[in-house]
């Protein structure tokens, strides 16, 4: 289908693995199309042909390559040059076009002997995730281990809301199930089902549900979280033998910003798909408001799809005829985060002064949330726009 697309539109189009200073390591959705140009040509339909020329095999002689042997990139160059390492092209420099990993993009005036190119457009984000600066996440795959770490429900159910959060499909992985009993395992997957989730059993060490695991994750951008030490790059590891990403330290037990500047990859499934990996971190920050947290809570999700509150700004606490209030298990964590982000709102309130920064802003679906204010005129002193262009011209400054 890629191929497809590849075809008739005759450009070069790929996905961003990875940001290394100002190059960006793009893979191309070749694959298919340099196949059927060049091996089985009956998967070709009848006067189809690609219109861009793609060499079989890239000549190290290559006299148009622009760049000296000396400042060409440490890229393979392989019979499939499908890797890329690309600039960005002046015009997404001037207009503020920033490239991320996971972003689809066009390239332009590929050098195949010296694997570079240039990016010339950046397709739209279908989702843009914050921390890891990744777009176009599909999912995410929460990595939990059912002993050593232990297995604490509360620190669990605080990283399901948090990936419930982002809007994007969540799935569960429950590793190391090598430490425990079938019986165990059974328990923990009834009281998981409570929650509104059937986890995977996997041990990465035993090699039991790998391939399930994958299959999860095909044709499809993964990114993987949990706390720290649960085998989250072990599993990377067994999907990717190349990723080679250290396991067994104590990053997760660092403060959280050490991990800030740390560098993010996409790497490739054989199957297809492309997976990130993430630190562990033992209490994401709940930064959602009061008022969606009960979105983030499956099984609250269901009781709301089945009935409603009397209050459409029903907070589900003691508020009469409550659709949401009841026995199921998470009520008490749902009760205690509904606290902790009143008063972070509560906080966020009190900054909220005329002079304040802040503002309450309604978004989609009668959400809101409180977002930088314009300065005031009285204390304007450079306006957005002008700083947006000095913003630019430094990252110019910067990326020549
Ligand atoms: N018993 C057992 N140990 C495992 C399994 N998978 C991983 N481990 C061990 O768990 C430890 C932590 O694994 P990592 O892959 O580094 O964990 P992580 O989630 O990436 O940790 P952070 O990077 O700190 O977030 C290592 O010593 C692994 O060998 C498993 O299935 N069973
Ligand atoms: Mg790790
Ligand atoms: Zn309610």
């Amino acid at each position: 289908m890629i191929a497809e697309s590849f075809a008739a539109t005759g450009q070069l189009l790929g996905t961003v693995l990875a940001v290394q200073a100002n190059f960006y390591r793009v893979q191309l959705d070749l694959g298919d199309a340099l196949t059927r140009r060049h091996g089985d040509t009956e998967t070709r339909r009848h006067g189809e042909k690609p219109e861009i020329e793609i060499p079989s095999i890239a000549t190290s002689a290559n006299t148009e390559n622009s760049f000296p042997a000396s400042e060409r990139p440490p890229v393979p160059v392989s019979p499939h040059p499908l890797l890329l390492l690309c600039t960005r092209r002046t015009r997404l420099k001037k207009i503020g076009q920033q490239v991320m990993v996971g972003d689809r993009v066009v390239v332009e005036e590929p050098d195949w002997a010296g694997g570079r190119g240039a990016i010339a457009e950046v397709l739209p984000r279908q989702s843009e995730l914050d921390r890891p600066a990744i777009a176009n996440v599909n999912q995410i795959l929460l990595v939990f281990a059912v002993a050593d770490p232990p297995l604490e429900p509360y620190q669990l159910s605080r990283f399901l809301i948090k990936a419930e959060s982002t809007g994007l499909e969540v799935l569960l992985c429950l590793n190391k199930s090598d430490l425990i009993s079938p019986q165990e395992q059974q328990e923990i997957s009834d009281r998981l089902l409570g929650w509104g989730y059937q986890p995977l059993f996997i041990s990465v060490t035993n090699r039991i549900n790998i391939d399930q695991a994958a299959n999860y994750l095909g044709n499809k951008i993964t990114v993987i979280a949990g706390a720290s030490g649960v085998g989250k790059s072990s599993l990377i590891n067994q999907l990717i033998p190349n990723a080679n990403l250290r396991v067994g330290e104590v990053s997760g037990k660092l403060a959280r910003g050490r991990h800030t500047t740390r560098h993010v990859e996409l790497f490739e499934l054989p199957s297809g798909g492309l997976l990130a990996d993430t630190p562990g971190f033992n209490q994401p920050d709940m930064d959602c408001n009061p008022e969606e947290l009960i979105h983030y809570f499956p099984e609250a999700r269901e009781r709301l799809a089945f009935g409603s509150c009397r209050f459409s700004d029903c907070l589900h606490r003691d508020e009469p005829e409550c659709a949401v209030r009841g026995d199921w298990e998470r009520y008490e964590h749902y009760l205690e985060f509904l606290d902790a982000a009143i008063a972070r709102q509560t906080q966020l309130h009190q900054q909220a002064d005329p002079e304040s920064t802040l503002k309450l802003k309604s978004k989609a679906k009668g959400h809101s949330q409180y977002e930088p204010k314009l300065e005031t005129k009285k204390y304007r002193r450079v306006s957005r726009k002008t700083q947006l262009q000095d913003l630019q011209q430094l990252y110019q400054e910067s990326e020549e």
